[in-house]
C-alpha cells in the first residue's frame, strides 16, 4: 500500500474513533520552539519547572520517539457550548470550572483512543513503532498541530479551527511510518480581534500569543502547589480549577459545535460546584468526586484552597462556619489552612475573627499571618473609630459592614 492509500485509511480510522479532526505533519523541529526559548527566558512558564528541564527535548521530535517520520495530530472537542450565563456568576457559593475538566480526565480519553489508532496502524503495517501523546510528552503540540492544518494559534494562543473552534484537545501519535503530510495552516484569522486580550481578567497576556503563566488564573488554580500569594489570591474571579475567559469571548468559538464524546460532556457536580459542599465534604467524598476526573490534578488539598480564596474574595458569610472548621482541624492540610485563615480575614464578620483570634499563635505561618494581619486592620478601623482596641477572645466582635482588608 503506497504512503498515500495508507494515509486515507488512517484518517478514516482516526474519524471512526472518534476524533473531530485528523493532520499529519512531517516529524520536523518545530518552527515555534524559538519562541518557546524566548517564551522561557522571559520567565512565563512560572514554576512549571518541567517546561525549563525538557526545553531541549522539545527541539525535536526525535526525543520523543527515535526514528519518527510522521506526527498524526488530532483533535477532540469537548463539553458543551452553552452560552447560558453559568450559576457561578449569580450564586456566591458556586464556583467555576474549566470546560475541559468538568468531567474524566481527558488524557486517559485521548491516549485511549490513540492507542486503539497505532494498534489499527500496527495490523497495517507491522513492525511500525509509534507512542500515543497528549500532554505527556515534551512536545510542542499546538506548533504541530498547525503545521498538520488542524488551525492556526489565535492571539489567546489557543489552536483554533474555523470549524470546531478553540474548546478542542489535542493528542499525537508519533511514528516511525512514512505517511502523506496535509499542508501547514499558514494564515491567521485573528485579524484585527483583540476580544481575548482585553477579556482577560488578570492581563495575562505580555503581547498578543504570548501568554504570561505568572498572571494567568488557569496556572494558579491548576499547575501552582502550595499557598498562592497576594494580590493573585484574590483574584481568581471565582475560577477554583482553570479559567475559559479568553476563549468564552472568542467569536470563533460562537457557532462550534458541542462536544460528541460523553466521558467529556459536563456534569452536574462539576459544572457549578458548590463550593460550602467542598469545604465540608470528607476525604473519602473528596476520593469518590476526584477519581477518574480532570480536576484530580490539583488534588483535594488545591481546590479546596482555591474555594477558599474565591468565598473570601467575594466576603461571603455563609462560608465562615465551614472555613472555620477547616481551620481548626489540626489534620487538615496546611496548604488549606492557610488559605481559610486568608479568608476568614477577608470575610471579617464577628465569627469570622473569632476564628483568627484563636489562630493568631498557630505555629503554622501561613495561618498565623493572615490572622494577624486581620486583627492588626480590625485594631486600626477600630482607633478610626475611637474603638477600645483588640478583638476580645471570649466577648468575640460584632458583625461589620465592610471586611478588613478588602482590596
Ligand atoms: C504549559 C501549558 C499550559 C500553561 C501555559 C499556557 C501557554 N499559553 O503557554 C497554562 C497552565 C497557563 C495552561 C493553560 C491552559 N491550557 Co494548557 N498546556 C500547556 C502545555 C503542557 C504546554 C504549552 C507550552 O508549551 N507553552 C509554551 C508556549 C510558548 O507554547 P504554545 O502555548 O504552544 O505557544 C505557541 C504559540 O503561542 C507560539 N508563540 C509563542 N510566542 C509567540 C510569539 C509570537 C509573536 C507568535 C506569532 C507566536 C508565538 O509559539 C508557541 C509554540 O508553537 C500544552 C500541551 C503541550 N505539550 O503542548 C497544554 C495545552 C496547550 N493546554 C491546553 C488547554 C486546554 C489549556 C486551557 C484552555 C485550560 C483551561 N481552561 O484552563 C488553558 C488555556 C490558557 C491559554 N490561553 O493558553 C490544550 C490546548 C488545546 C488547544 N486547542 O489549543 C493543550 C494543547 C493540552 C492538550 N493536549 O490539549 N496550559
Ligand atoms: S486562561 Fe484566563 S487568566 Fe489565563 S490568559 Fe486566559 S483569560 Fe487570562
Ligand atoms: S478573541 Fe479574537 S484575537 Fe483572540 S483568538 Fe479569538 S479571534 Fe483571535
Amino acid at each position: 500500500m503506497s504512503p498515500s492509500e495508507l494515509t486515507e485509511r488512517l484518517r478514516s480510522e482516526a474519524a471512526r474513533l472518534g476524533f473531530d479532526a485528523v493532520g499529519i505533519a512531517p516529524a520536523v523541529a518545530p518552527g515555534g520552539h524559538a519562541d518557546f526559548l524566548r517564551w522561557l527566558e522571559a520567565g512565563h512558564a512560572a514554576g512549571m519547572d518541567y517546561l525549563r528541564r525538557q526545553e531541549p527535548a522539545r527541539a525535536h521530535p526525535d526525543a520523543v520517539l527515535e526514528g519518527v517520520r510522521s506526527v498524526v495530530m488530532v483533535s477532540l472537542v469537548y463539553g458543551t457550548n452553552d452560552r447560558r450565563p453559568a450559576q457561578a456568576e449569580v450564586a456566591p457559593t458556586i464556583g467555576k470550572v474549566a470546560r475541559y475538566a468538568r468531567r474524566a480526565d481527558y488524557h486517559r480519553v485521548l491516549w485511549d483512543r490513540l492507542s486503539l489508532l497505532l494498534d489499527w496502524l500496527q495490523a497495517e503495517r507491522p513492525g511500525a513503532r509509534g507512542r500515543a501523546v497528549t500532554d505527556t510528552a515534551p512536545l510542542l503540540e499546538r506548533d504541530f498541530a498547525r503545521r498538520a492544518g488542524l488551525g492556526w494559534i489565535g492571539k489567546n494562543t489557543m489552536l483554533i479551527d474555523r470549524r470546531l473552534g478553540s474548546f478542542t484537545f489535542l493528542g499525537a501519535l508519533l511514528t516511525d511510518v512514512e505517511l502523506e503530510y496535509d499542508a501547514p495552516h499558514t494564515s491567521s484569522h485573528c485579524g484585527t480581534c483583540t476580544r481575548c486580550l482585553d477579556a482577560c481578567p488578570t492581563d495575562a497576556f505580555a503581547a498578543p500569543f504570548v501568554l504570561d503563566s505568572r498572571k494567568c488564573i488557569s496556572y494558579w488554580t491548576i499547575e501552582h502547589r502550595g499557598p498562592i500569594p497576594d494580590p493573585e489570591a484574590g483574584q481568581l474571579h471565582g475560577w477554583v480549577f482553570g479559567c475559559d475567559v479568553c476563549q468564552d469571548v472568542c467569536p470563533w468559538n460562537r457557532k462550534a459545535p458541542s462536544g460528541r464524546c460523553p466521558d467529556l460532556a459536563d456534569s452536574p457536580e462539576w459544572l457549578e460546584p458548590d463550593l460550602l459542599r467542598w469545604l465540608e465534604d470528607d476525604e473519602s467524598k473528596w476520593r469518590t468526586r476526584l477519581k477518574g476526573s480532570a480536576a484530580s490534578r490539583a488534588r483535594r488539598r488545591g481546590l479546596l484552597r482555591n474555594a477558599a480564596l474565591v468565598l473570601g474574595t467575594r466576603a461571603e458569610p455563609s462560608a465562615v462556619g465551614p472555613l472555620s472548621a477547616r481551620l481548626d482541624d489540626p489534620a487538615e492540610d496546611p496548604v488549606v489552612r492557610g488559605a481559610a485563615a486568608w479568608a476568614l480575614a477577608r470575610i471579617g464578620t464577628g465569627e469570622a475573627v473569632d476564628a483568627l483570634v484563636r489562630h493568631r499563635d498557630d505555629p503554622d505561618p501561613a495561618v498565623s499571618g493572615p490572622a494577624r494581619s486581620a486583627i492588626a486592620g480590625l485594631m486600626q478601623q477600630d482607633q478610626g473609630r475611637g474603638g477600645e482596641g483588640p478583638p476580645d477572645r471570649n466577648t468575640g466582635h460584632p458583625d461589620r459592614e465592610e471586611p478588613p482588608n478588602r482590596p
